[in-house]
């Protein structure tokens, strides 16, 4: 069976977003709004069981500032925390401050030039989406990317399997001629849910994670290009 299709997870596998990007973004969005809320490297590392952000922050003040959960509007006050937190975010990658993990601009290239489809199916928001493909790959490179799954477009983030049958149903490709790339528990959970042969790439907060099901678990892509992602693929779905 042929690889057609390559569907990339974004934080922690396009690049390693987590703890120096979202994080602080996150941080200084609470200074901003007054909150003491301040989350070390240590403790954002257990939030990230939660996906999403606004999902994330909710968790936190169930947990650690139950009061905030009591006003009228805290939907909205969360919405509005996000929206900061999306802007200092988007504002540190343009500054290039996280650049793309080690093998995926070759392999997006040579994905590329061989003619595949790419897409994205990602819990972080569209916003975040395009700041890092134009900043780490070209300013236009979301163009590159025939489907963007993103953030809220589903009503179940990751691990549910939602954004990849939806970036499925957009794509029209067989499932059995995908390949999805994912970094954590949670993402290849959603991918496997949906069908997808995936493989993993670990960083620091997802490594010892269950990656049950992966076709590979590697540290990153460096040296891994196309033809050994076929290989892996076509070892799943056979030849
Ligand atoms: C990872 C997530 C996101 C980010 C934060 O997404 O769970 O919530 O941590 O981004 P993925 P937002 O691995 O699926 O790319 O604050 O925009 O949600
Ligand atoms: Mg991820």
């Amino acid at each position: 069976m042929k690889l057609s299709a390559i569907i990339f997870d974004v934080d922690g596998t396009l690049a390693d977003t987590e703890r120096d990007g979202h994080r602080p973004a996150f941080n200084a969005a609470f200074l901003e709004a007054g909150l003491a809320w301040n989350w070390d490297e240590a403790l954002y590392g257990e939030l990230l069981a939660v996906t999403g952000g606004k999902e994330r922050m909710a968790f936190y003040a169930e947990r650690h500032d139950p009061e905030f959960l009591k006003q009228a509007d805290v939907s909205a006050r969360i919405a509005e925390l996000h929206k900061a937190k999306t802007r200092h975010f988007v504002r540190l990658m343009e500054s290039g401050a996280i650049p793309l993990r080690p093998g995926i601009a070759e392999l997006i290239g040579e994905a590329r030039a061989a003619g595949l489809t790419l897409a994205i199916a990602t819990t972080t928001t569209p916003e975040n989406v395009s700041v890092l493909l134009r900043t780490n790959l070209a300013p236009d490179a979301e163009s590159w990317f025939a489907v963007i799954g993103a953030g809220d477009i589903v009503p179940a983030k990751k691990p549910a399997p939602d954004i990849y049958h939806w970036v499925l149903a957009q794509l029209g490709v067989p499932v059995c001629e995908c390949l999805a790339v994912e970094d954590s528990g949670a993402g290849i959970k959603a991918s496997l849910g949906a069908g997808v042969p995936t493989v993993v790439t670990v960083n620091d907060y997802t490594r010892g994670q269950d990656f049950t099901g992966a076709l590979a678990v590697l540290p990153d892509l460096s040296g891994t290009g196309l033809s050994a992602l076929r290989k892996l693929h076509a070892g799943a779905v056979g030849v």
